[in-house]
């Protein structure tokens, strides 16, 4: 989302949640989003929408350009497919693999409000799993600049989030996929990334 913004030139006023100390377990923040998830977009209205996804849409439709989601309905279905794609596959594949072996989340496998145990053997399966995707990808970005189409969109956004997200179960874009590496350079020189 703080990418997204930085595309669009939006700025909001924001509050940091310290996850660390377990700011979003709180009442004072569950009164925000129940779900205790960050990050969370608070209306003047009061409505909260507590998913990264919906919140881009939000974004978008207020404001339109630059357009990070798609023009018509067959680009709009395209760039979903493969925002879609990154999130199932590759970002929740790392935050699988992180969260069921880091001893700082020990019981807390899943986000949200439930305390969920560790199970090492999902640690390794997210580890295969986001190995395979970062090769699939890798695959795909040396014949195409791009992720979904031909411009920057809110599913490059996601992929280089889940590319640098990797570094911390220590897996990176293999070395062969020069294509790729060219687009994660140029993708992190963009409006708010930041290693
Ligand atoms: N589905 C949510 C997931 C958001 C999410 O996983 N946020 C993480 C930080 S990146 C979080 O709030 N973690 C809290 C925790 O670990 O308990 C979204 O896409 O916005």
């Amino acid at each position: 989302v703080r990418i997204f913004l930085a595309e669009k030139g939006i700025e909001v006023p924001t509050v940091q949640v310290d996850l660390g100390a377990g700011e979003h377990l709180t009442d004072a923040f569950r009164a925000v989003n129940p779900h205790c998830t960050v990050p969370v977009l608070q209306l003047d209205d009061g409505v909260s929408i507590f998913e990264s996804t919906a919140i881009c849409q939000y974004l978008e439709e207020a404001h339109p350009e630059p357009n990070l989601m798609g023009r018509d309905a067959e680009e709009r279905a395209v760039i979903a497919s493969w925002h879609r794609h990154v999130e199932t596959d590759g970002f929740l594949a790392v935050a699988e693999c992180l969260r069921n072996n880091s001893k700082r989340l020990q019981g807390r496998a899943s986000t949200g409000p439930d305390n969920i145990d560790q199970i090492p053997d999902l640690s390794e399966r997210g580890r295969k799993r986001a190995k395979a995707f970062l090769a699939r990808m890798g695959r795909r970005l040396d014949t195409q600049p791009y992720v979904a189409v031909d411009r920057y969109t809110i599913a490059d956004i996601l992929l280089l989030i889940t590319v640098d997200f990797a570094k911390w179960i220590k897996e990176d874009i293999p070395e062969q996929f020069s294509g790729m590496h060219r687009w994660h350079e140029e993708a992190s020189a963009r409006p708010g990334s930041v290693e």
